[in-house]
């Protein structure tokens, strides 16, 4: 590595640039008595990325350097006023805050500076696509941003040329439903290609744009790939998978054990979707694989809070890093009130599953370093119906936890109604809580526990029996409906609820290996939990009143009629690293 991060300029800054109110201290100070007033500064997260108000633009890495640029409110902890944030780092892990890349300033984006990507040219040259505001009626237009001095490591002075928009919506597009560029690719007819996001009346658009020398684009004649009836694209990502291994691919990388992934956020849910498929470099369409579903019954990354995600290739350790945002799920008052809103949750790993139908996740090999010392093991332990475990001896407000259930007899299992929707993996984990017995589940973790269990976010796994098609299913639910006592009781005002659904998702392990894993990482307000070895993600945001800081526990559980064996349970604290109210 060239240099090294600045670590005073780094504490500086922070403390400069905002009032910083250190959830580590908080979480080190002894909280017995947490008044109403001041609960909200204990859900500030301290290991995930989290400036006051954020989402995601395209991170990229240049030159040993990690770059996280972000739409950012300098204003307020409400969306508006959106400018091109940016942070750096050598890690992943600790960052430091530099001058905004992109802020509203010419005819081409004076309302606005939205999401984009960053491209890496040949010759080392990096270049951000992304979309400005042109008007009060939201006008939509492609521009781009060049570093003004590439010996700067951190980039930090971005030039927006005279030349500027690029691409204009044509009379076919909607204008003001055309944005988010994507991270270019390179054909080998010589033209580099973006897609873009938009509608064509309910019909999702991924536009397609070439261009010989990044400067002069060409709207393809047919899409990259639509939709009908999802609604609006938004933050389309496209980018390469191997067939095969854990190696990521640069956007542009071509090949026959490459696959290709088409990502959306689709602005109708609030959800993001992808599919697998391929991608014929010939007539520039993306079709995806015949078992795919595509739309509101597809793929998620998450199957919880997560949104407006990009992937990026990281050349120095060879693999493709997706990150996504998690808005609040309190109200706009109570964000107005902590001076804060959003986080960028975990960067995790994204690799072709090797059965081809999914993806599979990982939170980056990084996050393992703020694993202090301070460990809990439970090996070999057998959990009774209503047994509650508790995992003891590290802080379960900001805890790393990695567990492996295994059980008995898979006919136990209680069969699954040939009512319920198999696409309404959220419905089924609302119906059949955690305190619903069944028979080889609910088993799982309780994180954010209170001490008499007034509050508590149960991370749990409920095996069904399908009688229709002789298998087994496994369901992995993320319940926020009990974690907090706030609504109504305190804080929150004018009978505004919290939003608290039970997430869910299925997890397709093969069952009859009588084994599953979940490893659920959990910072204060957030718990973001991964399913057989991450083939199911769930992201909660929680806000807990009595089960904060050292007053948090974590409990394993099982309510099932069949006992469930926890083969090892391995917890840790973690460590907060130097970005912190960044
Ligand atoms: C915005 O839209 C309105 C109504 O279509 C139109 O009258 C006005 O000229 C537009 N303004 C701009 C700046 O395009
Ligand atoms: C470019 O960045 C380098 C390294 O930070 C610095 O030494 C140099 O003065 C910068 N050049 C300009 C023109 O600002
Ligand atoms: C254009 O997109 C906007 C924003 O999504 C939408 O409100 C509007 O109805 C669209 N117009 C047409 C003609 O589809
Ligand atoms: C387990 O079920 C019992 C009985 O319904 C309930 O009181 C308890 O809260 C449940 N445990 C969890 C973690 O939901
Ligand atoms: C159901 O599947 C099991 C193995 O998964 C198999 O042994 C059994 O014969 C199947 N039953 C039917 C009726 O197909
Ligand atoms: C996050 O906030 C909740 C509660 O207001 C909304 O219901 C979600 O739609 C929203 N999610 C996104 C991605 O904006
Ligand atoms: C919109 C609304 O009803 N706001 C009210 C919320 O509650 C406070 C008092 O708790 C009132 O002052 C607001 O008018």
């Amino acid at each position: 590595m060239a240099f090294a991060l600045p670590w005073a300029f780094i504490i500086f800054s922070c403390s400069l640039a905002f009032s910083v109110r250190g959830s580590h201290r908080l979480y080190e100070s002894d909280l017995r008595s947490v008044s109403p007033a001041n609960v909200d500064q204990l859900h500030r997260t301290a290991y995930h990325f989290q400036p006051p108000e954020h989402w995601i633009n395209g991170p990229m890495y240049y030159n040993g350097v990690y770059h996280l640029f972000y739409q950012y409110n300098p204003k307020g902890a409400v969306w508006g006023n959106i400018v091109w944030a940016h942070s750096v780092s050598m890690d992943l892990i600790n960052w430091m805050r530099v001058e905004p890349a992109i802020v509203p300033s010419k005819p081409f984006d004076q309302y606005g500076c939205w999401s984009g990507s960053g491209t890496v040219l040949p010759g080392n040259k990096p270049v951000i696509l992304y979309t400005g505001i042109v008007d009060k009626n939201n006008t939509q237009v492609q521009n781009y941003a060049i570093p003004a001095n590439l010996s700067d490591p951190y980039l930090r002075d971005w030039i927006k040329p005279d030349d500027n928009p690029l691409i204009v919506a044509d009379a076919s597009v909607n204008r003001t439903a055309f944005r988010d560029p994507t991270t270019a690719w390179y054909g080998s007819d010589g033209h580099w290609r973006i897609s873009l996001g938009g509608r064509r009346k309910r019909r999702g658009m991924a536009f397609l744009y070439r261009s010989r020398d990044f400067r002069h684009w060409v709207k393809a004649r047919h899409p990259l790939h639509s939709v009908a009836g999802t609604g609006n694209f938004e933050c389309p990502d496209f980018f390469p998978v191997m067939l095969r291994g854990s190696n990521g691919l640069d956007t542009s990388a071509v090949g026959n054990d490459i696959k290709h992934v088409m990502k959306v956020s689709l602005d109708a849910t609030r959800y993001e979707y992808y599919t697998i498929g391929t991608y014929d470099h010939k007539s520039d369409r993306y079709t995806p694989d015949a078992h795919m579903i595509d739309g509101w019954n597809g793929l998620r990354y998450d199957y919880g809070n997560f949104y407006a995600s990009k992937s990026f290739f990281d050349p120095k350790k060879n693999r493709r890093i997706l990150w996504g945002w998690a808005n609040e799920s309190d109200t706009t008052d109570n964000d107005i009130q902590k001076g804060w809103a959003g986080i960028q949750l975990l960067p995790r790993t994204l690799v072709l599953d090797p059965n081809g139908k999914q993806l599979l996740q990982w939170p980056i090999e990084e996050v393992d370093t703020l694993r202090s010392s301070n460990k809990v093991e439970i090996d070999d332990k057998e959990i009774q119906t209503g047994e509650l475990v508790e995992v003891e001896g590290i802080t379960a407000a900001q805890a790393d936890v990695e567990v492996t259930f295994s059980f008995s007899d898979l006919d136990k299992a209680e069969p699954f109604d040939r009512r319920w929707n198999r696409y309404d993996a959220q419905r089924i984990c609302g119906r059949r809580d955690s305190t619903v017995g069944g028979g080889l589940g609910p088993f799982g973790l309780v994180t954010f526990a209170s001490e008499k269990m007034e509050e508590y976010t149960p991370v749990f796994f409920r095996v069904f029996k399908d009688e229709q098609y002789n298998r087994s299913l496994l369901l992995l639910c993320s319940d926020a409906s009990r974690s907090t006592l706030m609504n109504g009781k305190t804080a929150m005002k004018n009978g505004t609820d919290a939003y608290r659904p039970s997430f869910g998702g299925f997890v397709d392990v093969d069952l009859r290996e009588k084994r599953v894993s979940l490893r659920s990482l959990i910072d204060h307000s957030v718990v973001e939990s991964f399913g057989g070895g991450g083939k199911t993600v769930i992201t909660s945001r929680v806000y807990p009143t009595m089960a904060v800081g050292n007053r948090a526990r974590l409990f394993v559980f099982n309510n099932g009629t069949e006992p469930v064996r926890v083969d090892r349970l391995v917890g840790w604290s973690m460590k907060a690293p130097l970005h912190m109210n960044q």
